[in-house]
């Protein structure tokens, strides 16, 4: 009797061994079967380069800093088309714009299409949509619904909740915080939850909330390498309208030289009234900040080159400190979260509808598919059971998102989903990925003049084709010109590089049944 119990025992050690190996070895096995909430956070412009978990070089972002930290942050995360609309499109539906009908910022979202809130929905997620939707039609596929309508406003802004236009007093940042709590905060506690909330902030024309006026303007940027970019060699970058240097970005209108006797010059007929919204109280806090910075501009006009740095710098401050409040809300949800037991059962997203250029090539907006606004930043908070930390370099698109979150809702992705779940990277397990991603941008002729371009970007090269009015093609080396300097097509020792980038390419457009280009701008 005595042996027979003393040989039981190392079997059950052995045995209770090999459960806890296998647990530890199968990363699936302790992810909760529950499915979790989904918070999906996204800015609009928000470039990467202005998160310090990113670059440190211009601002201190703590709380997106703690997504990072906590999650994971991605170092190759791109979009598909670099603008607002269209971007929304892609994350809605997982399709490329050519399928998913958005190509621009003026076509209306065909809201009757497939997304996946609307499949979460069906699976009996509650969900819901705040902040900036800018796609024309009403939003689908949310048990409710509060958005700016358009592009927004920063003051006072004007919100339409579930079709009923409100004004709420205040800045758009907090608000749509506001709003976003407040939903969190009476649903349904039995069904799990996604919610997109969507800032319209850092978005031109910068207005920062009254709080956050003097942060930045002591402070003083470093300058891009390429600020004062010529563009030799590179046709469609020397065409755009998005410059610094030039009026695009404009005094008045961009960087609010506001004065009383008009003396500060503007291209517009029009003098833009940036306190247009606001109550006294706002008002009095705006004018105290920039009347200073107005008459110090009039006393003492920068001219040349000295005007476009100081431009520059001006831009920066107020782009800066829009973001600070975009960073100070994060930070109010994630605390929310953690206050209410919510942490270990959300996945938080924090991504922008694209990137933006803070002074590279001279530049604000986005568009290009050039690094800076074809990037966008993205980190996750993951729920419990996914075991991926830190760094991520596998090449992500928005494209992936849908995919994504209906996976780890537990949720069969369907077959015409054009992205490809990041589930098994979130669940550290050793994954084949692409190589190579496809962008394409079709907004000709419009406010900035970026000419439509599709291109391929792999670990090592870019290939561009810029059509419609003009056919010519571009070629990157992003190992040896990170900054995108050197167009290397046409040189003769890239022959064979650009010979395999245009079949990519074309591979690429024939996977995803990209032919929107029309003859004239096939490769
Ligand atoms: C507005 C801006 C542009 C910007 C587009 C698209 N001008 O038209 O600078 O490129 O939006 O931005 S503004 O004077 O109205 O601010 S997007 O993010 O919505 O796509
Ligand atoms: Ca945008």
């Amino acid at each position: 009797m005595k042996t027979k119990a003393l040989n039981t025992i190392p079997l059950f050690f052995i045995a209770l061994l090999f459960t806890v190996l296998f647990i530890k070895c199968n990363p699936k096995e302790d992810i909760p079967t529950d499915p979790p909430n989904i918070l999906y956070i996204m800015s609009d412009d928000h470039g990467y380069q202005a998160i310090s978990a990113y670059n440190d070089k211009l601002i201190q972002t703590p709380n997106l800093d703690r997504l990072a930290d906590e999650g994971v942050i991605f170092r190759n995360s791109f979009v598909t088309n670099s603008i607002c609309g269209p971007s929304r499109a892609v994350m809605l539906t997982g399709k490329h714009s050519h399928l998913n009908g958005m190509l621009d910022n003026s076509t209306k979202f065909d809201g009757s299409q497939q997304t996946f809130p609307k499949l979460l929905q069906n699976a009996g997620y509650q969900t819901a949509m705040v902040g900036k939707w800018h796609l024309k039609s009403d939003p689908t596929g949310f048990d409710y619904w509060n958005i700016l309508p358009g592009q927004g406003q920063y003051y006072n802004p004007d919100f339409i909740e579930m079709g009923e236009k409100k004004q709420i007093e205040g800045y758009v940042t907090n608000i749509t915080t506001d709003i976003a709590l407040n939903w969190l905060n009476n649903r349904d506690t039995k069904k799990p939850f996604c919610l997109l909330l969507h800032h319209k902030a850092p978005h031109r024309t910068w207005q920062p909330d009254t709080t956050y006026l003097a942060s930045f303007l002591k402070n003083q940027y470093p300058v891009p390498d390429n600020f004062f970019d010529q563009y030799e060699n590179r046709q469609a970058a020397k065409a755009q309208r998005l410059s610094i240097r030039q009026n695009d970005m404009d005094l008045v209108y961009d960087l609010k030289m506001q004065d009383d006797e008009n003396k500060v010059e503007t291209r517009f007929k029009w003098r833009m009234d940036h306190t247009a919204r606001m109550n006294d109280a706002q008002r009095a806090a705006w004018k105290k900040h920039y009347d200073p910075i107005v008459q110090r501009y009039l006393k003492d006009t920068p001219k040349g080159d000295n005007l476009y740095l100081w431009k520059y710098q001006r831009y920066m401050q107020d782009y800066l400190a829009c973001i600070r409040s975009v960073d100070d809300n994060v930070g109010r949800v994630l605390d929310y979260l953690d206050e209410n037991g919510l942490r270990d059962n959300t996945l938080v997203v924090y991504t922008s509808d694209q990137g933006f250029y803070l002074g590279e090539h001279g530049w604000f907006d986005k568009r290009f598919i050039y690094e800076e606004s074809f990037r966008t930043p993205l980190l996750m908070r993951l729920p419990k059971g996914y075991r991926k930390r830190g760094e991520i370099n596998q090449l992500v698109q928005n494209i992936d998102y849908s995919a994504t979150i209906l996976d780890i809702a537990g949720i069969a992705i369907p077959k015409d989903i054009q992205g490809i779940s990041m589930k098994p990277i979130l669940l550290g397990e050793d994954t084949e990925w692409r190589d190579a991603l496809y962008y394409h941008y079709y907004e000709f002729p419009n406010e900035h003049m970026v000419k439509k371009h599709y291109g391929v970007r792999t670990e090592k090269y870019k290939l561009i084709h810029f059509y419609d009015d003009i056919d010519v093609w571009e070629l990157y080396d992003l190992e040896k010109d990170p900054n995108e300097m050197d167009n290397l097509f046409g040189q003769s020792q890239y022959e064979d590089t650009i010979k395999k980038l245009k079949i990519r390419l074309s591979g690429l457009q024939e996977e995803y049944r990209d032919t929107s280009m029309g003859k004239s701008g096939a490769s």
